[in-house]
This record gives C-alpha cells, sequence and structure tokens, in this order.
C-alpha cells in the first residue's frame, strides 16, 4: 500500500510559532500516529515558508539579512515541535537550494505548456496575506486580518492562467465530484460557490521582490512566494533518499489558506498534469481569550510555555478538545488549566489511579478473563476510531471521556471496596474488566497524549500507581 502522505502548512517564519501552528501540527501528528499504530507506513511532513516581501520586512526590522533571519527562526519551529512531541518525517524549509530547482522546473512547464502570460497589473496588495486584495475586502481601507492599508503594487508580471486552467480540466466539476475531497462539507460548497462567481487570474512572480527564487527565464522577477510554498508538497517527493509518492492523501490547514490549496494548486497541478490530492481539509480558526491573536492585543500563546506549564500531553489534548475541529473557537491558558484539571487529573488520571490502587490493595492479580465484561467499551472503540479517521478529534476525544466517565461510575456502582467484604469473584470480575478497559484505551489515547499513554501502558502492566497528572492548583 502507498504510503499515507500528510501534510501541514508550511508556516511563516517571519516570526517564533504560536499556538495556532500548533493546533495544525498536532493534529497532523495525532493523525500520522494513528495510522502508524495500525501498521500503515506514513509520511509527514511540515516546514516552513522562508520566502517573500513579508520574510523580507520582518528580517529588516529585525536587523538581519533574509536568509541569517530565517536560519535564525527554522530551529525555533523545529524546537517547538520538539516539545510538542510531533514526530514529523521532514521537515521542509523553502531555502533548501533543491527546492529552488524544482520550484523552477515546475514553473518553467507551466509555462511551456502555455499557463503562463505576461501582464501589466496594478492591484492593491496585503504583505501581510502576501496577496492582492480586492477592494470589497477591505474594511476602513484595511485588510480585516493584518489591519493593515494595502499597498498599490503596479508591476509587469507572469500571471497563471488560473481561469483557463480550471476549465480546460474542470476543475469545479473535480470538486464537486469529490475527486479532490474538500472538507468539511461547509468548506467545500464555500469553494464551489466562489468557483461559480468566477476565477481570476494569479499573478505569480515579483519584480519588487528579490528575496525569492528566481523566475525561470527572467531573473528580473522572483516567483511569488505562495506558489513557491505550495509547491514544497511536489517538491518533497523529489529531494529526499526515502520520499513519499505523489500525490498527497491529505493537506491540512486552516479556513484561511483554502482558496490556495483548494484552487489554485490543484489547477497548476492539473496544468502540468500531475494527480490531484486526494483530500484538502480545512480547519477553524480560534481566538485567544475572546479575541483574534495579536502582539498588540498581547494575547499570543506560545506553545514552548504552555508545554512548561501543562506539560505536553495536555497541551495536546486541549488543543483538539476544546471545540470541532472542523469549526472556529476560543482557547486561553484559563481553558487548558481547566480541562487539564476536569479530564485529565479528576478524569483519567484518578481513574488509573484508583483502579491500580484497589487492585493492589485487593491483591487481585492480572489475568485474562473470559467473562462478560460490563464494562466493556469495543463498541464505543469503533466510533472513536471513526471519527479519528474522518478528523473528528473533538468528538473522538469526547468518546474516550465517556468511556472513562462510565468507567468511574461504574466502580462507583459496584463499590470494589464493599465487594472486598462480601464477595470475592465479583470484586475480581470488576477491577479486571476496567483494567481491561483501559488497557484498551491505551491505544486509542496513545496518538494524542503519546508519553501519557505509555506511562499508563507501563503502570497498568507493573500495578505501580503513579499519578498520570497531578492536579494544578491556582
Ligand atoms: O499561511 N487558528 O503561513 P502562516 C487556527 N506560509 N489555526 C491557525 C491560527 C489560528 N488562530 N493561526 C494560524 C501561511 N494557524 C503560509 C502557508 S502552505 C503551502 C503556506 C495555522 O504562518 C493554520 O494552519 O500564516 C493556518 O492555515 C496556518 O497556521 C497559517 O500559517
Amino acid at each position: 500500500m502507498k504510503k499515507l502522505y500528510i501534510t501541514t502548512p508550511i508556516y511563516y517564519v517571519n516570526d517564533k510559532p504560536h499556538i495556532g501552528h500548533a493546533y495544525t501540527t498536532v493534529a497532523a501528528d495525532v493523525l500520522a500516529r494513528y495510522y502508524k499504530a495500525l501498521g500503515r507506513e506514513v509520511f509527514f511532513l511540515t516546514g516552513t515558508d522562508e520566502h517573500g516581501a513579508k520574510i523580507a520586512e520582518a528580517a529588516k526590522a529585525a536587523g538581519k539579512e533574509p536568509k541569517a533571519f530565517v536560519d535564525s527562526l527554522a530551529p525555533q519551529f523545529q524546537k517547538a515541535w520538539e516539545n510538542l512531541n510531533i514526530e514529523y518525517d521532514q521537515f521542509f524549509r523553502t531555502t533548501n537550494p533543491e527546492h529552488e530547482k524544482v520550484v523552477q522546473e515546475f514553473v518553467a512547464k507551466l509555462k511551456e505548456r502555455g499557463y503562463i502570460e505576461k501582464r501589466k497589473y496594478e492591484g492593491l496588495y496585503c504583505i501581510g496575506c502576501e496577496r492582492f486584495v480586492q477592494k470589497n475586502e477591505l474594511i476602513d481601507g484595511k485588510c480585516p486580518d493584518h489591519n493593515t492599508e494595502p499597498e498599490i503594487h503596479s508591476e509587469e508580471n507572469y500571471f497563471f492562467l488560473l481561469k483557463r486552467a480550471a476549465e480546460d480540466f474542470g476543475l469545479l466539476n473535480i470538486i464537486e465530484k469529490d475527486e479532490l475531497i474538500v472538507a468539511p462539507e461547509g468548506r467545500k460548497n464555500e469553494v464551489i460557490g466562489k468557483i461559480k462567481q468566477g476565477l481570476d487570474d494569479v499573478s505569480i512572480s515579483r519584480a519588487g521582490v528579490t528575496w525569492g527564487i528566481p523566475f525561470p527565464g527572467d531573473d528580473t522577477q522572483t516567483v511569488y512566494v505562495w506558489v513557491d510554498a505550495l509547491i514544497n508538497y511536489w517538491s518533497a517527493t523529489k529531494i529526499y533518499k526515502n520520499p513519499p509518492e505523489w500525490p498527497t492523501d491529505l493537506h491540512l490547514m486552516a479556513k484561511d489558506i483554502l482558496w490556495f490549496h483548494a484552487i489554485i494548486w490543484p489547477a497548476m497541478l492539473l496544468a502540468l498534469g500531475l494527480p490531484l490530492p486526494k483530500k484538502v481539509f480545512a480547519h477553524g480558526f480560534f481566538t485567544v481569550g475572546g479575541k483574534k491573536m495579536s502582539k498588540t492585543v498581547g494575547n499570543v500563546l506560545d506553545p514552548n510555555d504552555l508545554v512548561k506549564k501543562f506539560g505536553t500531553d495536555a497541551v495536546r489534548y486541549a488543543l483538539l478538545r476544546e471545540f470541532p475541529f472542523g469549526e472556529d473557537g476560543d482557547i486561553s491558558e484559563e481553558k487548558i488549566a481547566e480541562r487539564y484539571n476536569k479530564d485529565l487529573a479528576n478524569g483519567l488520571g484518578n481513574l488509573v489511579n484508583r483502579t491500580i490502587s484497589m487492585m493492589n490493595k485487593y491483591q487481585i492479580k492480572l489475568e485474562i478473563r473470559n467473562s462478560k465484561l460490563e464494562a466493556n467499551p469495543n463498541v464505543q472503540i469503533k466510533k472513536i476510531q471513526k471519527n479519528i479517521e474522518e478528523l473528528r478529534f473533538y468528538e473522538a476525544l469526547g468518546g474516550i471521556g465517556n468511556i472513562i466517565n462510565g468507567l468511574n461510575v461504574y466502580i462507583d456502582k459496584e463499590k470494589p471496596w464493599e465487594l472486598a467484604k462480601s464477595d470475592s469473584e465479583k470484586l475480581s470480575e470488576v477491577l479486571l474488566s476496567v483494567h481491561m478497559s483501559l488497557s484498551s484505551l491505551v491505544l486509542l489515547l496513545a496518538p494524542f497524549m503519546p508519553e501519557s499513554a505509555e506511562k499508563m501502558k507501563n503502570q497498568l502492566e507493573t500495578l505501580k500507581p503513579e499519578p498520570l497528572f497531578p492536579r494544578i492548583e491556582d
């Protein structure tokens, strides 16, 4: 079977990583780990987007040359992913010289096939978004995402003939028929609606930006950073020793960049006669403490700080348990702390601890029983697996939470401490069935909380209890 090829966006290195980047990356890691545990080979790609005006400006503001600047930032992403226990297969950097070659070849082929044309263009450009914006997207003359006024850019550029490519290859039909799955359903409908409104061709070179890959055949221009960035997914199949096989199975991202992944990228691939990604999934955008994350507001959450406070697994868990993956939501340190105490310390941690402690106290030996287990969660497990496979992480964790609560209630109902006085047979059965259910939960928890699941497994095997998630006071 083909290696499952999963990607996150490659993040801009104009600043250090924040919790928004962590969100997508953790989700991708959960999926990758889930499939690996099932024995499937997986290639999980993440990385950094290092060219373009936005990065050049940030470098200038930091008083550094762009290359030195990106070289200092890319490792910060790698470090953050290490702290979050992200098991990616390759970390892609767009300044990799081998990638530059692939991009030039890719663009040159688009030109050869007649999908690139030189045109004069004037428009409003938002550097924060790294794209031309339309007047009707602005609020009080400013980009709503970046709260800055776009600049007027007037230059001769090379254009990718998006409209022609989409029409020639029937992109609309491809998306409607799920030959390229755009998910969730609501996003698919948005994309279809936008295609039906009509597509504009895309300027794919920049005359004024020197920090980029020289445009093939015209080194007065550089390749538009978004084109350079999207090609990373293809490039990865060319430049590594143990490469994944094209096409990608899943591109994960937030809704902010779905347009690039669901329209522009597939259209470029179609124009080159390359197979399309199987699925593009756009999750929601979250605010922090009710506000859009921004330096000015001062609510940008650093994943490293959160890991220090709550531990790797609690951060991974809390991110995906706060609101459904496809929807917008809100997150904050307080919410993570609450989740931690409620679900992890009082819920899971307490359940594991009390079960093992009672097994020790009442000297219950570990043995496999054929008895009908009242607390057997098999049916729920199937449902949870399906939820993970369909990227419903929130619901999957909700299902796990229900099993945990169910087991706690089961113990309270059966009262092992009373059975110990009257019915030792039943006592063993109750505790062993909880123990067995917990053992099967380990497999489901492992993709979300790899370290804790491992600890839990060891404790269940050795019957040596230790608090998994000590309560956080304050
Ligand atoms: O767009 N909520 O990079 P970027 C949820 N370099 N997810 C969030 C988020 C939030 N508040 N903020 C950021 C780029 N993200 C390009 C991508 S790919 C070929 C090039 C996550 O650093 C989410 O995955 O702006 C979003 O799509 C991505 O970070 C944008 O990262």
